[in-house]
């Protein structure tokens, strides 16, 4: 070979040596990893999910698709990213009103490191969702090696090739190592790098805890505070024991509160105020778990289900609209997960709504086959007997019979079921600290289709003889259909000796 070939040779391999050596750098350093975050807000009369494309470490772009749920409503919404507290009225993006199911997005700029909040404004009430956005990570030492040692490989290598240089066996010599050393460490530097961490750019989601089945306690009570139940077969639930004051190091206590002369059949605001029980702290560190800040059931003495996801509007502040449709004391519960070692809870308040008072919780229909929703939902629950795994499951069939198969996944899940125990009177009463609440989920992976369907099941040990009040929950159409169950509980037969 003559030696411009060798040299244009020597060259193309020093430069693939280079570009290989410099792509795990490049990429560790400048491809932030995005993180995705979908949030469900019940802003005024309205249901939006957001999803959150977080943005780079250090600040910039943060798309976000907005889809407007459950009833289609006129006017329009408008997102801003601001600091914490800041008007979001400056520059905000509309979306316009939309039908429900169709997405729009939008594209925030969060262009600093820190604290951010994305407001939403419906033009009466501003969610503002927190978002942080971290700090760029420190080149690590290992990555400056490898720059460092390329650079000067590759520039002793090219000065060594050089024809001045190799009439001059020593200089060349002594380049020639000085390349071999760069390399090296290079190589060295690249082959001990510690694998690439992530910094996550927006409110986690923390990981549910893997919990042991064989914990199960006979009783059925799965923690304190609304602590995880064990998973059966792929579920996963929420319990809160009966006369369950939500105390504890770091447990919440939420204060409802309903906006002025609050009037069976009209709309009003709840108001709820989140404060550590310790300390007595605003408590502002709620994660995003289940694709929302807050799951609240809403349950009133007429036995309706308000599943709802209020907006935070200021820290420790979050707001949800309802509309009581008969007088007497509501039971709120709230579940919630605090960040850092928090972990996974529910607090349960109550509050009170002038106008005629309903009768207890009039029984739904037990097993059996009811129509809902332009649907016949076949409810199957064997003998319930207390601290015994039950299960309780619907399917779903058009009206003529064939099954439904297009039920959307709502909140992450196939479908979800709350409950409300027996009181000290034998039913379900939401005013009644002794009626115990449950969430349970059914998370049955989705079909090829993405859609569920015909039938969505929950694992469930009641924990005390008596009546229960269920609702299980799943999506069609962009809307929640309800359908409320009553489970009779048989008291466990005395241990034959
Ligand atoms: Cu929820």
């Amino acid at each position: 070979m003559t030696a411009p070939r060798v040299r244009a040779c020597a060259l193309v391999v020093l430069l693939a040596a280079l570009t290989a050596l410099l792509a795990p750098v490049a990429s560790a350093h400048e491809s932030t990893p995005v993180g995705v975050q979908r949030i469900e807000l019940s802003l005024g009369a309205r249901t939006l999910a957001l999803t959150i494309t977080a943005p780079p470490e250090g600040g910039g772009r943060m798309p976000v698709v907005v889809l407007p749920r459950g009833e289609a409503l006129p006017g329009d919404v408008t997102l801003a990213a601001v600091r914490p507290g800041e008007d979001p009225a400056t520059a905000p993006v509309v979306v316009p009103a939309a039908p429900v199911g169709q997405p729009h997005e939008v594209v925030l700029t969060a262009d600093g490191v820190g604290a951010w909040e994305i407001a939403v404004a419906d033009g009466s009430t501003i969610a503002r969702i927190p978002i942080t956005v971290a700090a760029p990570a420190p080149t690590p030492r290992w990555v400056w090696a490898v720059r460092i040692g390329a650079v000067l490989g590759v520039v002793a290598l090219i000065a060594a090739l050089a024809p001045s240089v190799r009439q001059r066996p020593r200089l060349a010599l002594a380049l020639g190592a000085a390349a071999i050393v760069g390399l090296t460490i290079a190589a060295t530097a690249v082959a001990t790098a510690p694998a690439t961490s992530t910094a996550a750019t927006t409110a986690a989601t923390p990981a549910a805890a893997p919990v042991d089945p064989a914990a199960v306690p006979a009783g059925g009570h799965a923690g304190h505070g609304g602590g995880a139940m064990p998973d059966m077969r792929g579920m996963s639930a929420t319990d809160v024991p009966a006369d369950m004051p939500a105390m504890g190091p770091g447990a919440v206590v939420v204060t409802a509160r309903t906006g002025p002369g609050a009037q069976a059949g009209a709309p009003t605001d709840l108001e709820l105020d989140l404060t550590d029980g310790s300390t007595g702290a605003v408590v502002d560190d709620l994660t995003i778990h289940d694709d929302a800040l807050i799951h609240l059931a809403v349950i009133g003495p007429d036995g309706q289900l308000a599943h709802v996801h209020p907006v935070r509007t200021a820290p420790g502040r979050y707001v949800v609209r309802v509309q009581p449709a008969t007088g007497g004391r509501y039971g709120v519960f709230a579940e919630m997960e605090r960040a850092g070692d928090g972990g996974h809870q529910v607090a349960r308040t109550a509050f009170d709504v002038a106008g005629p008072a309903a009768p207890a919780i009039p029984a739904a229909p037990g097993a059996g086959v009811r129509q809902v929703a332009g649907m016949d939902a076949e409810v199957t629950t064997p003998a319930a007997v207390a601290g015994r795994p039950t299960r309780v499951s619907v399917a779903f069939t058009r009206r003529g019979g064939a099954p439904v198969t297009d039920l959307q996944g709502w909140l992450g899940m196939a479908g979800h079921l709350m409950l409300l125990g027996p009181g000290l009177s034998g039913v379900p009463d939401p005013a009644d600290p002794a009626s115990a609440f449950g969430h349970v989920h059914d998370m049955s992976a989705a079909g090829p289709a993405g859609t569920y369907g015909p039938q969505v099941g929950f694992d469930y040990t009641f924990p005390r003889a008596g009546r229960y009040a269920l609702w299980v929950q799943v999506q069609r159409d962009w809307q929640i259909v309800t359908v409320p169950v009553t489970v009779d509980v048989a008291a466990a037969a005395a241990p034959t000796p």
